[in-house]
């Protein structure tokens, strides 16, 4: 089963100066799923990010310079490639997703390549109001259309892949900022994978501070939504996906 111990299974922490948070996630990751490795993808932190991770026993890839969540998780993917993980699975650093819904998430796997981490999937209490609501249910929407199934959150970022994801991924992943959800997933769909979602509760941030403001992300998702047209006029990958490749 996906999920279990007997899959080689990577965690990848995309992370930012979350030296307040990253210590107790990596603890309850290894509580929750001791079977499962943890890489963090530490972006250029100025804090003890990276000191706190290698502590807590996680992986550590050190990027010299900041390269946004887009640029890590192509990183993180590009490892799990190189050491033949069977499947991946981002999760946040600050302690929004709940370790305990990483086999949840992971048992999606066995009905598509990609499975979502997805709030307002009937779990949960998470709120976004105005404007940013608007634009997340009209990007949901048109992911769901193009993905030909209901997908309530598109801009999670709790989500896993099996190997062909992977390997989209390595080869695809927009570096601009929400481009590693909305602009991978349309790419992804494209390019013949399969994407479902699984309702899981997201809790409030541990600590730390967020690293846009609010109003900068009902911006951002605004944004977003031009990336994805843009993203839709992509030719999709032609080469199999199944195809070996060495990174
Ligand atoms: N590698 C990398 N990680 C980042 C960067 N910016 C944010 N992150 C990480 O990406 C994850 C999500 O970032 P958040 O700032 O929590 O964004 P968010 O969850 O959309 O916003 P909140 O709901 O306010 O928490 C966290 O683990 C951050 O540490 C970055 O530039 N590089
Ligand atoms: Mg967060």
């Amino acid at each position: 089963m996906e999920g279990s111990p007997e899959k080689k299974i990577l965690v990848i922490m995309p992370a930012w100066n979350e030296e307040d948070t990253i210590g107790s996630t990596i603890e309850e990751i290894r509580q929750a799923v001791p079977w499962v490795d943890v890489l963090v993808v530490n972006d250029g932190s100025a804090d003890r990010t990276s000191q706190i991770a290698k502590a807590s026993g996680a992986i550590v890839m050190d990027l010299p310079f900041n390269l946004g969540v887009g640029g890590a998780m192509r990183a993180g993917y590009t490892f799990a490639k190189k050491y033949h993980y069977d499947s991946a699975i981002q999760v946040d650093a600050d302690g929004q997703h709940d370790p305990r819904d990483i086999p949840a998430v992971l048992a999606g796997l066995e009905r598509a390549d990609i499975s979502i981490g997805a709030r307002f999937a009937e779990k949960g209490n998470y709120k976004a109001s105005g404007p940013r609501w608007w634009a997340m249910q009209m990007l949901a929407w048109i992911l769901s259309r193009l993905g030909k199934t209901r997908l309530t959150d598109a801009t999670s970022g709790f989500r896993a892949g099996n190997r062909r994801a992977i390997e989209q991924y390595v080869r695809h992943f927009p570096a601009e900022y929400l481009g590693d959800t909305i602009d991978s997933l349309v790419v992804a769909v494209r390019s013949g994978l399969t994407v479902t979602q699984v309702p899981v509760e997201m809790r409030p941030r541990q600590g730390g501070t967020p690293s846009a403001a609010p109003w900068k992300a009902a911006i951002y998702l605004f944004r977003a939504m031009f990336s994805m047209f843009i993203a839709l006029t992509r030719k999709p990958l032609k080469r199999p996906l199944d195809q070996e490749e060495e990174v």
